[in-house]
């Protein structure tokens, strides 16, 4: 499945846990909606009734051991149900999507922090994917210890992957970073430390020259 094949763009956002990608998300979506673009918003896992299921089971703190195994296949079974279930049936007709993380994020954290290999990740990636890639991923870059200070701003009690240590949360940005060089036509980073509405400025400027929005 090639992005070409489609007319309506599929964006992708990334980054650490913090970063504010959820928040620009939102603020594209607003502003996407006052030009009266047709859109949808998702995210990653979940996005169907099934993968919002498997989405608690992975994230929900637990006395068991998870496996990187384990816990790479459940983020890919939650994907192959949310490409084929929601994303691709938008994308047919002429929506564009927003999605809060997608295959990216399984590179960056199973992949690089995890430590599995990266061969595995991509063939798992595009199977469940069934070969979607983005047509734009904007990676909101930010130091680990920043993004924590807004998470517990925030209050909420944090989910298993949240309660990793901020060195997992460092090699995660760091596999992200590699992104950026690897894909330069498709990812983009943008700098998260800065106020929103200068964030916001970056993200409108990367999709005007993209897709003219
Ligand atoms: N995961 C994985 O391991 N493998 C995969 O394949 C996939 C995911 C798909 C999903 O958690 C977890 O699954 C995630 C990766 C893993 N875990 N981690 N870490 P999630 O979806 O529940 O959470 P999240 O994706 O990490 O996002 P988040 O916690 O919602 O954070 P965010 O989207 O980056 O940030 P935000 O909600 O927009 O903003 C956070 C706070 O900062 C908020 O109070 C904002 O008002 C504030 N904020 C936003 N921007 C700014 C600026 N510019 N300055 C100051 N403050 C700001």
């Amino acid at each position: 499945m090639s992005p070409a094949s489609y007319d309506a763009p599929f964006v992708t956002f990334e980054g650490i846990e913090g970063s504010g990608k959820t928040t620009q998300l939102r603020r594209l979506s607003a502003h996407l909606a006052a030009k009266n673009v047709p859109h949808i918003v998702t995210r990653e896992p979940g996005g169907t009734p099934l993968a919002d299921e498997i989405r608690k089971l992975i994230l929900i703190p637990r006395e068991e051991t998870v496996f990187p195994e384990t816990e790479l296949l459940l983020y890919e079974a939650a994907r192959a149900q949310h490409v084929r279930g929601f994303i691709l049936p938008a994308i047919l007709a002429g929506r564009a999507v927003l999605c809060d993380r997608f295959c990216d994020a399984t590179t960056a954290y199973q992949g690089h922090s995890r430590g599995i290999a990266a061969s595995v990740v991509e063939a798992l990636n595009r199977f469940a994917a069934g070969g979607l890639l983005p047509d734009l991923t904007l990676l909101f870059d930010l130091a680990p210890e920043t993004g924590f200070a807004r998470i517990a701003r925030r209050g909420r009690t944090p989910d298993r992957i949240e309660r990793e240590s901020l060195e997992f949360h460092r090699t995660v940005r760091e596999g992200y970073l590699r992104l950026v060089d690897a894909h330069p036509g498709r990812v983009v980073r943008i700098d998260a430390a800065v106020p929103e509405e200068e964030v916001f400025q970056s993200v409108l400027r990367a999709v005007a020259q993209r897709f003219g929005w």
